[in-house]
Protein backbone atom coordinates (compact mmCIF):
# COMPACT_ATOMS: atom_id res chain seq x y z
CA UNK A 1 0.00 0.00 0.00
CA UNK A 2 1.17 3.92 -0.81
CA UNK A 3 2.19 6.20 2.12
CA UNK A 4 1.18 9.67 1.29
CA UNK A 5 1.71 12.08 3.61
CA UNK A 6 -0.44 15.32 3.43
CA UNK A 7 -0.56 18.69 5.34
CA UNK A 8 -3.10 20.91 6.13
CA UNK A 9 -1.64 24.56 6.39
CA UNK A 10 -3.60 27.69 7.07
CA UNK A 11 -3.66 30.67 9.98
CA UNK A 12 -5.53 29.99 12.85
CA UNK A 13 -8.97 29.38 13.18
CA UNK A 14 -9.86 28.84 9.33
CA UNK A 15 -11.13 25.22 10.26
CA UNK A 16 -7.66 23.06 9.73
CA UNK A 17 -8.69 20.45 12.48
CA UNK A 18 -12.22 20.54 11.95
CA UNK A 19 -11.79 20.23 7.81
CA UNK A 20 -9.03 17.01 9.27
CA UNK A 21 -11.42 15.68 11.64
CA UNK A 22 -14.99 15.75 9.25
CA UNK A 23 -12.53 13.56 6.71
CA UNK A 24 -10.92 10.94 8.92
CA UNK A 25 -13.37 10.32 11.45
CA UNK A 26 -16.69 11.69 9.50
CA UNK A 27 -17.65 13.82 12.51
CA UNK A 28 -17.58 17.79 13.23
CA UNK A 29 -15.76 19.20 16.60
CA UNK A 30 -17.76 22.25 17.85
CA UNK A 31 -14.20 23.91 19.32
CA UNK A 32 -10.99 21.92 18.74
CA UNK A 33 -7.74 23.23 20.81
CA UNK A 34 -6.09 25.32 18.34
CA UNK A 35 -2.79 24.74 19.56
CA UNK A 36 -3.00 21.15 19.03
CA UNK A 37 -0.78 19.72 16.31
CA UNK A 38 -1.59 16.19 14.89
CA UNK A 39 -1.03 13.78 13.06
CA UNK A 40 -4.23 11.33 11.60
CA UNK A 41 -3.96 8.00 9.42
CA UNK A 42 -7.01 6.83 6.92
CA UNK A 43 -7.34 4.12 4.82
CA UNK A 44 -9.13 5.03 1.54
CA UNK A 45 -9.30 3.76 -2.32
CA UNK A 46 -8.69 5.95 -5.15
CA UNK A 47 -9.24 4.88 -8.65
CA UNK A 48 -8.56 1.76 -7.24
CA UNK A 49 -5.60 1.47 -5.12
CA UNK A 50 -5.63 1.61 -1.80
CA UNK A 51 -3.66 4.00 -0.12
CA UNK A 52 -2.59 5.07 3.08
CA UNK A 53 -2.88 8.58 4.24
CA UNK A 54 -1.17 10.05 7.00
CA UNK A 55 -2.32 13.75 7.44
CA UNK A 56 -0.98 16.34 9.24
CA UNK A 57 -2.89 19.14 11.14
CA UNK A 58 -0.98 21.69 12.02
CA UNK A 59 -0.85 24.50 14.57
CA UNK A 60 0.67 26.71 12.50
CA UNK A 61 2.45 28.38 16.29
CA UNK A 62 5.37 30.36 15.15
CA UNK A 63 8.39 29.56 17.41
CA UNK A 64 7.74 26.03 15.50
CA UNK A 65 9.16 27.35 12.08
CA UNK A 66 12.02 24.78 12.08
CA UNK A 67 9.18 22.24 12.88
CA UNK A 68 7.46 23.61 9.94
CA UNK A 69 10.59 23.24 7.48
CA UNK A 70 10.41 20.06 8.70
CA UNK A 71 6.86 19.04 7.70
CA UNK A 72 6.83 20.70 4.36
CA UNK A 73 10.00 18.62 3.19
CA UNK A 74 8.42 15.54 4.35
CA UNK A 75 4.51 16.20 2.55
CA UNK A 76 4.04 15.29 -0.55
CA UNK A 77 0.77 17.10 -0.95
CA UNK A 78 -0.75 20.37 0.53
CA UNK A 79 -4.09 21.32 1.50
CA UNK A 80 -3.83 25.51 1.33
CA UNK A 81 -7.01 26.55 3.95
CA UNK A 82 -8.97 30.17 4.36
CA UNK A 83 -11.88 31.03 5.78
CA UNK A 84 -14.22 32.66 3.60
CA UNK A 85 -15.30 35.00 6.47
CA UNK A 86 -11.60 36.05 7.06
CA UNK A 87 -9.64 38.18 4.33
CA UNK A 88 -6.66 37.96 6.02
CA UNK A 89 -6.18 34.19 6.13
CA UNK A 90 -6.17 34.30 2.14
CA UNK A 91 -3.75 36.83 2.25
CA UNK A 92 -1.52 34.66 4.50
CA UNK A 93 -1.89 31.42 2.13
CA UNK A 94 -0.04 33.44 -0.22
CA UNK A 95 3.41 33.46 1.92
CA UNK A 96 2.71 29.90 3.11
CA UNK A 97 2.44 28.62 -0.64
CA UNK A 98 5.92 30.72 -1.20
CA UNK A 99 7.10 28.76 1.85
CA UNK A 100 5.94 25.70 0.66
CA UNK A 101 7.40 26.00 -3.20
CA UNK A 102 11.07 27.41 -1.98
CA UNK A 103 11.35 24.49 0.36
CA UNK A 104 9.92 22.01 -2.04
CA UNK A 105 12.26 23.77 -4.80
CA UNK A 106 10.03 23.01 -7.03
CA UNK A 107 6.70 25.12 -8.72
CA UNK A 108 4.82 21.33 -9.32
CA UNK A 109 3.58 20.44 -5.64
CA UNK A 110 0.94 18.96 -5.35
CA UNK A 111 -1.84 20.96 -3.36
CA UNK A 112 -5.07 22.69 -3.36
CA UNK A 113 -6.61 25.86 -1.83
CA UNK A 114 -9.24 25.23 0.30
CA UNK A 115 -12.06 28.29 1.13
CA UNK A 116 -13.53 26.56 4.26
CA UNK A 117 -16.54 27.87 6.13
CA UNK A 118 -19.03 28.34 3.49
CA UNK A 119 -21.81 27.81 5.21
CA UNK A 120 -21.51 30.93 6.69
CA UNK A 121 -22.97 33.10 3.81
CA UNK A 122 -24.08 35.99 6.32
CA UNK A 123 -20.26 36.25 7.47
CA UNK A 124 -18.48 35.85 4.09
CA UNK A 125 -16.11 38.61 3.05
CA UNK A 126 -14.64 36.97 0.33
CA UNK A 127 -16.43 35.69 -2.85
CA UNK A 128 -15.91 31.90 -4.91
CA UNK A 129 -14.35 34.77 -7.29
CA UNK A 130 -11.54 35.56 -5.31
CA UNK A 131 -10.64 31.72 -4.39
CA UNK A 132 -10.89 31.23 -8.36
CA UNK A 133 -8.63 34.49 -8.73
CA UNK A 134 -5.95 33.21 -6.63
CA UNK A 135 -6.25 29.75 -8.27
CA UNK A 136 -5.87 30.96 -11.41
CA UNK A 137 -2.86 32.94 -10.06
CA UNK A 138 -1.12 29.96 -8.72
CA UNK A 139 -1.45 28.57 -11.58
CA UNK A 140 -4.63 26.85 -11.73
CA UNK A 141 -4.31 25.48 -8.43
CA UNK A 142 -7.72 22.68 -7.73
CA UNK A 143 -10.21 25.32 -5.80
CA UNK A 144 -12.92 24.26 -3.63
CA UNK A 145 -15.27 25.81 -1.14
CA UNK A 146 -15.37 23.90 1.66
CA UNK A 147 -17.78 23.60 4.65
CA UNK A 148 -16.40 20.95 7.57
CA UNK A 149 -19.40 21.79 9.50
CA UNK A 150 -21.23 20.17 6.48
CA UNK A 151 -19.07 18.11 5.31
CA UNK A 152 -19.22 19.64 1.96
CA UNK A 153 -15.74 19.07 -0.40
CA UNK A 154 -14.28 17.60 2.16
CA UNK A 155 -13.25 14.55 0.65
CA UNK A 156 -13.14 15.84 -2.97
CA UNK A 157 -10.16 18.19 -1.65
CA UNK A 158 -8.36 15.70 0.18
CA UNK A 159 -9.06 13.07 -2.86
CA UNK A 160 -7.74 15.92 -5.04
CA UNK A 161 -4.88 16.29 -3.59
CA UNK A 162 -4.13 12.28 -3.22
CA UNK A 163 -4.55 12.13 -7.03
CA UNK A 164 -2.19 15.02 -8.20
CA UNK A 165 0.46 12.81 -5.92
CA UNK A 166 -0.52 10.07 -7.68
CA UNK A 167 -0.07 11.50 -11.16
CA UNK A 168 3.46 13.01 -10.47
CA UNK A 169 3.95 9.83 -9.11
CA UNK A 170 3.84 8.29 -12.41
CA UNK A 171 5.46 10.80 -14.31
CA UNK A 172 8.24 10.41 -11.47
CA UNK A 173 8.63 6.75 -12.38
CA UNK A 174 8.28 6.70 -15.72
CA UNK A 175 10.86 9.25 -16.40
CA UNK A 176 13.37 7.21 -14.16
CA UNK A 177 12.43 4.64 -16.34
CA UNK A 178 12.89 6.48 -19.65
CA UNK A 179 16.49 7.64 -18.19
CA UNK A 180 17.21 4.30 -17.18
CA UNK A 181 16.35 2.70 -20.78
CA UNK A 182 18.85 5.34 -22.40
CA UNK A 183 20.99 4.47 -20.00
CA UNK A 184 21.21 1.06 -21.09
CA UNK A 185 21.18 2.23 -24.63
CA UNK A 186 24.48 4.06 -24.31
CA UNK A 187 26.03 1.34 -22.41
CA UNK A 188 25.02 -0.79 -25.15
CA UNK A 189 26.34 1.30 -27.82
CA UNK A 190 29.68 1.99 -25.99
CA UNK A 191 29.90 -1.68 -25.99
CA UNK A 192 29.60 -1.72 -29.88
CA UNK A 193 32.13 0.75 -30.23
CA UNK A 194 34.58 -0.91 -28.37
CA UNK A 195 33.92 -4.42 -29.93
CA UNK A 196 34.42 -2.19 -33.43
CA UNK A 197 37.51 -0.58 -32.44
CA UNK A 198 39.36 -4.23 -31.14
CA UNK A 199 38.25 -5.90 -34.07
CA UNK A 200 39.65 -2.76 -36.61
CA UNK A 201 43.05 -3.35 -34.40
CA UNK A 202 43.02 -6.93 -34.88
CA UNK A 203 42.73 -5.87 -38.82
CA UNK A 204 45.15 -3.75 -38.58
CA UNK A 205 47.39 -6.54 -37.04
CA UNK A 206 46.67 -8.87 -40.18
CA UNK A 207 48.05 -5.93 -42.20
CA UNK A 208 50.77 -5.42 -40.12
CA UNK A 209 52.02 -9.13 -40.51
CA UNK A 210 51.31 -9.28 -44.40
CA UNK A 211 53.27 -5.99 -44.97
CA UNK A 212 56.31 -7.84 -42.78
CA UNK A 213 55.77 -10.94 -44.84
CA UNK A 214 56.03 -9.22 -48.24
CA UNK A 215 59.58 -7.17 -46.93
CA UNK A 216 60.94 -10.50 -45.62
CA UNK A 217 59.83 -12.64 -49.09
CA UNK A 218 61.21 -10.01 -50.31
CA UNK A 219 64.95 -10.05 -48.78
CA UNK A 220 64.48 -14.08 -49.24
CA UNK A 221 64.03 -13.74 -52.92
CA UNK A 222 66.86 -11.13 -52.69
CA UNK A 223 69.17 -13.47 -51.21
CA UNK A 224 68.34 -16.20 -53.06
CA UNK A 225 69.13 -14.01 -56.39
CA UNK A 226 72.71 -13.22 -54.74
CA UNK A 227 74.20 -15.93 -53.74
CA UNK A 228 76.52 -13.83 -51.12
CA UNK A 229 73.94 -13.40 -49.01
CA UNK A 230 73.56 -16.92 -46.44
CA UNK A 231 69.99 -16.00 -45.67
CA UNK A 232 67.36 -19.14 -46.12
CA UNK A 233 63.83 -19.14 -46.53
CA UNK A 234 63.53 -21.66 -43.49
CA UNK A 235 65.61 -19.28 -40.97
CA UNK A 236 63.14 -16.70 -42.59
CA UNK A 237 60.44 -18.45 -41.16
CA UNK A 238 61.76 -19.29 -37.93
CA UNK A 239 62.02 -15.76 -37.57
CA UNK A 240 58.37 -15.11 -37.94
N1 LIG B 1 -19.69 27.36 10.52
C1 LIG B 1 -18.53 26.73 10.41
N2 LIG B 1 -17.65 26.79 11.38
C2 LIG B 1 -16.46 26.13 11.24
C3 LIG B 1 -16.17 25.39 10.09
N3 LIG B 1 -14.95 24.85 10.24
C4 LIG B 1 -14.51 25.22 11.43
N4 LIG B 1 -15.39 26.00 12.05
C5 LIG B 1 -15.27 26.58 13.39
O1 LIG B 1 -14.17 27.47 13.36
C6 LIG B 1 -13.46 27.39 14.58
C7 LIG B 1 -11.99 27.06 14.31
O2 LIG B 1 -11.92 25.77 13.75
P1 LIG B 1 -10.60 24.87 13.90
O3 LIG B 1 -10.86 23.63 13.13
O4 LIG B 1 -10.22 24.71 15.31
O5 LIG B 1 -9.54 25.80 13.14
P2 LIG B 1 -7.96 25.62 13.02
O6 LIG B 1 -7.35 26.53 14.02
O7 LIG B 1 -7.64 26.04 11.64
O8 LIG B 1 -7.64 24.19 13.27
C8 LIG B 1 -14.14 26.34 15.45
O9 LIG B 1 -15.00 26.97 16.35
C9 LIG B 1 -14.93 25.55 14.44
O10 LIG B 1 -16.09 24.99 14.99
C10 LIG B 1 -17.16 25.36 9.06
O11 LIG B 1 -16.99 24.76 7.99
N5 LIG B 1 -18.30 26.05 9.26
MG1 LIG C 1 -6.37 23.32 14.68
Amino acid sequence: MRDYKVVVLGTGGVGKSSITVQFVQGVYVESYDPTIEDSYRKQIEIDGRACDLEILDTAGVAQFVAMRELYIKSGKGFLLVYSVTDENSLKELLELRELVLRIKDSTNVPMVLVGNKCDLEDDRVLSIEDGVKVSQDWGLVPFYETSAMYKTNVEEAFIDVVRQIMRKEAVTNAEKKQQKELQKQKELELKQQQNQSQSSGQSNDHTLRNESDTIINARLNQSLNDPSKTVTKSRCCTIM
